[in-house]
């Protein structure tokens, strides 16, 4: 036994001791204590870590969701659950379609309403079947959800979902879910009344106008952004030019703050021309992609990921990604929901592109 065995005997010992005192050597993980899960070695040879992906690359397919949504409203009871929804889970991931968002397809019977209720978690909505007569009621005001209009309900709004048409509507519905979780902070509330009581849409207006002296409170009221107005400002940026990584794209921003539309969760619009190939890119945040028209084709690291009209698809964070549109006549248009806002707001977002 030499001088070596013997010291790490007594570490060894020190180990055990200070474990019953509910105390861990940081020397014990022969890695980093940061624990990133990918070590490398940059062009200069030094130790290079990042994080490892949380979850996999995943693509929900229209065609079968919309079968088993015609099943649940065949099955299920509407006072069964608050919502009727399919929720995707990442088949890497326990639960959540990324380790921070949660996306689902929601589907309301004919005349059916989805009681009030609030949480804190944060959800938007993106209108997929529905009309005028398709509604969320959002603190006491009526939010139409035609097709591809984004409704926002920011945490601890009071919200319930009308369809007051004689079809199935649904939409998509994404979460900050895992990230509230995980930072222990669900809080939830019924109205117990199935509806709110309503209120005028101009007292609404007059109160987005004014604000109490003193408030701090810098969120702005704006709680629907209508397809038509994405789809004209889509097409005035292509005709201004495209991004290399994103193809024509725009943020859907809060109109007094001009940051993301939720704390946590931003949307982005995205038209890719015809033919349309997306050089690489890897952001440190995750991000869910919703395909409103066209048929394409992501590349995620080595998985080729094919998605077309309403399929939902997954990219993981710090993952390659390249996008392209499969059609050489037709131009393909998705909404992407990312959690980039809680990176940026703690100065962690990055994002890296290759050379050409
Ligand atoms: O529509 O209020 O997919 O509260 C999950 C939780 C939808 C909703 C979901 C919810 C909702
Ligand atoms: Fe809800």
């Amino acid at each position: 036994m030499d001088a070596g065995d013997k010291a790490n005997d007594k570490v060894a010992a020190l180990d055990k001791q200070i474990a019953r005192y509910h105390l861990r050597g940081q020397w014990q993980s022969a890695r980093d204590p940061l624990r990133p899960q990918r070590i490398q070695r940059d062009n200069q040879n030094r130790v290079l870590m990042e994080p490892s992906t949380s979850g996999v690359p995943h693509c929900w397919k229209w065609n079968d969701i919309s079968e088993f949504m015609r099943l649940a409203l065949e099955h299920l009871d509407q006072s069964f659950t608050a919502r009727r929804a399919l929720i995707m889970t990442n088949p890497g991931l326990q639960r959540g379609t990324t380790h921070t968002l949660a996306a689902a397809y929601q589907v309301v019977a004919p005349g059916e309403i989805a009681w009030a209720h609030r949480h804190s978690i944060n959800a938007l909505r993106i209108g997929i079947e529905g009309s005028a007569d398709v509604f969320t009621v959002v603190d006491g005001v009526a939010v139409p959800m035609e097709p591809y209009d984004v409704v926002l309900t920011p945490g601890w709004r009071w919200h319930e979902h009308h369809n007051k048409t004689d079809k199935p509507a649904c939409w998509l519905d994404c979460l900050d879910v895992p990230f509230t979780l995980a930072l222990n902070q669900s809080f939830y509330e019924d109205l117990g009344d199935a509806t709110q009581e309503r209120v005028a849409d101009e007292d609404v207006l007059s109160e987005m106008m004014l604000r109490p002296v003193g408030s701090t409170d810098p969120a702005s009221k704006a709680i629907r952004y209508p397809w038509k107005k994405t789809w004209e400002g889509l097409q005035r940026v292509a005709r201004e030019g495209v991004s290399p990584h994103d193809g024509a794209a725009l943020d859907l921003v809060d109109p007094i703050t001009r940051g993301s539309v939720l704390p946590t969760i931003n949307v982005s619009a995205h038209l890719l021309p015809p033919g349309y190939r997306g050089k690489p890119v890897r952001r440190s945040a995750s991000s869910i992609s919703f395909v409103i028209q066209g048929e394409g084709t992501t590349v995620v690291d080595d998985a080729e990921i094919s998605w077309q009209r309403h399929d939902t698809l997954v990219i993981p964070n710090w993952t390659w990604q390249r996008i392209i549109n499969r059609s050489s006549s037709e131009p393909a248009v998705l909404f992407t929901l990312s959690d980039a806002p809680i990176l940026h707001k703690f100065g962690l977002f990055r994002q890296q592109t290759a050379p050409d």
